[in-house]
């Protein structure tokens, strides 16, 4: 039975391109920063996000750890959102490992954080009181129905937190999914912020990899970060191959997840025994209840059984992502598996 797995945009498979990309690689040494392939995606990526350098990491979670760590020491603070997936996946690394101090604000179900709550969490300079030196976003915002930040939104809160002296880190993990949406580059989306980590590895379908963006200055002390995180690939640029296919080829297509996305809330609504909210799918991201009595791990299971894959994300909340690989036809196989697990 082939299986239309909706769990994450993290299953996709390498595209035939990659695939032949990766074989054919040039490589080199990248701890000592002489793998050609690494350098390119490093330069790609840097252009593209319109920032000075970038680093190649292992992950998103590892991307976002280098960065706090290049952004703050041990007994900073760093402002978070507490639906942020840096503070609720990330095993609290910038806790454990770097001793940064998570400041948890609400988030908003669009993924922002009140800039007025943001203002009054930065602390003035006393010694009761951590060193407030960082401020996170995460654009699209996973656990917030993968809602894309507005530029306008980005500018604003950027300022703010320049005018107290704090940087402000991107999670931008599917930064690409939130430019398509909002269809603007994705260099206006990251111009404001001081760092941005974005992912290969999600919906641009590469199998490892995320990229780390930013200044110079910034880059060399990520790169001292995750080396000491255990992230000095050397011939990585098998991993890089795939990465500039991602960043030349998968980007447009994006646009075909979130039209995917779309058919299979409105379908989805149309069926009794689960609740969504339409207006609160914007990307590839697609969250609805379960509210006819059976639990969110009963229609994983029933679906599961018949083919489809989906995550349970709560007593009766269940995620469905789209991504590379399936179609329309798969929605509306989806859609038949989802109507026929609800029922008595
Ligand atoms: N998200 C995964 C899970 O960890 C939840 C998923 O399936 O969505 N930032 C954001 C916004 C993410 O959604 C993720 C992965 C990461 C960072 C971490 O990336 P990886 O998995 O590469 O460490």
């Amino acid at each position: 039975m082939r299986l239309i797995d909706l769990r994450s945009d993290t299953v996709t498979q390498p595209t035939p391109a990659m695939r032949r990309a990766m074989a054919e690689a040039v490589v080199g040494d990248d701890v000592f920063g002489e793998d050609p392939t690494v350098n390119r995606l490093q330069e790609m990526a840097a252009a593209m996000m319109g920032k000075e350098a970038a680093l190649l990491v292992t992950s998103g979670t590892q991307g976002n750890l280098v960065s706090i760590l290049a952004h703050c020491g041990r007994g900073d603070e760093a402002i978070v959102g507490d639906l942020s997936h840096t503070y609720l996946y990330e095993q609290g690394g910038m806790a454990s490992l770097g001793g940064v101090h998570p400041r948890v604000l609400p988030n908003s179900p669009d993924g922002t954080l009140d800039l007025a709550q943001v203002e009054a969490a930065i602390r003035p300079d006393n010694v009761h009181f951590p060193r407030s030196r960082l401020l996170i976003l995460e654009n699209t915002h996973n656990r917030c129905y993968g809602a894309p930040l507005s530029t306008e939104y980005i500018r604003a809160a950027t300022d703010l937190a320049h005018r107290y002296g704090l940087k402000v880190h991107m999670d931008g993990a599917r930064i690409f999914n939130a430019a398509i949406a909002l269809g603007v580059d994705v260099k206006e989306l990251v111009a404001p912020v001081d760092s941005v980590t974005f992912c290969l590895s999600k919906g641009l379908s590469a199998p490892v990899g995320s990229v780390v963006c930013g200044s110079r200055e910034f880059i060399e002390e990520a790169r001292r970060a995750r080396k000491v995180l255990g992230g000095g690939m050397r011939q990585a640029g098998i991993i890089a191959a795939a990465g500039i296919v991602a960043l030349t080829e998968m980007v447009e297509r994006l646009a075909d997840d979130h039209a995917n996305a779309r058919r299979l809330a409105e379908g989805l609504a149309q069926i009794d025994g689960y609740a969504i909210d339409v207006e609160r799918v914007y990307t590839n991201i697609v969250y609805f209840d379960v509210v006819n009595g059976y639990t969110a791990q009963e229609i994983v299971d029933r679906a599961r059984e018949a083919g489809v894959l989906v995550l349970p994300v709560g007593p009766y909340r269940i995620r469905a992502v789209t991504h590379y690989g399936i179609e329309a036809t798969d929605i509306e196989e989806a859609l038949d598996v989802f109507e026929q697990a609800v029922k008595g």
